[in-house]
């Protein structure tokens, strides 16, 4: 059986740049959300100098700003924070698909990974069960995926023969052949 090559991206945030764009829009869930990223990003090796965090009106303006933070080519990975909650018209559903939609064209436009923490929930109680409680910090979780997705794409970008090479060496290890 021939043994692939896994690239994996490791969970190590030294060394990255991070942005944050976080609405303000329910900000009781939003602000608990982007303590638990700076929490991941903070445990991963990030330093304060390498995470900004940038503050919209609602989750709808979450797309613009990422894409422009992600233009600026200084961070190797955003993380869009916001909490969409149903209310008794359709306002929830336009606001939940554009900006899904426009923060998957935000990364896929720029290359820059964008990650979706934007909550949409029919209660509030199930939002603040994702902020913190009973099913977890979805921002902790969005800020480990950042923190992969930036050392993913480092590890996609790294030149073939970079890969060959630490195939060879661990083809030499298994068969103990010395270096030529
Ligand atoms: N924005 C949110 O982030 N969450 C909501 O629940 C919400 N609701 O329900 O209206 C919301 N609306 C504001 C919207 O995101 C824009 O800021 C606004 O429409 C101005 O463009």
């Amino acid at each position: 059986m021939i043994q692939p090559t896994n690239i994996n991206g490791n969970l190590s945030g030294a060394g990255f740049h991070f942005g944050i764009v976080v609405s303000r829009f329910n900000s009781f869930i939003t602000e608990r959300l982007l303590q638990g990223a700076l929490d991941a990003l903070e445990r991963g090796g990030a330093g304060g100098k390498d995470v900004d965090v940038i503050h919209v009106p609602g989750s709808f303006e979450l797309p613009l700003a990422a894409k422009k933070l992600a233009m600026t080519g200084r961070y190797d990975a955003l993380i869009a924070i916001g909490c969409v909650l149903r209310g008794e018209t359709a306002h929830y559903d336009y606001v939940c698909s554009e900006t899904s939609r426009g923060l998957q064209l935000a990364q896929t436009d720029t290359g820059v990974p964008v990650m979706f923490c934007v909550l949409t929930c029919d209660t509030l109680e199930q939002a603040i069960d994702r902020a913190g409680l009973k099913m977890g910090n979805k921002g902790f979780e969005a800020a480990l995926a950042a923190v992969e997705m930036a050392n993913l794409k480092l590890a996609i970008n790294r030149p073939a023969s970079a890969i060959s090479k630490s195939a060879k060496r661990k083809r030499r290890v298994r068969t103990n052949k010395p270096r030529r």
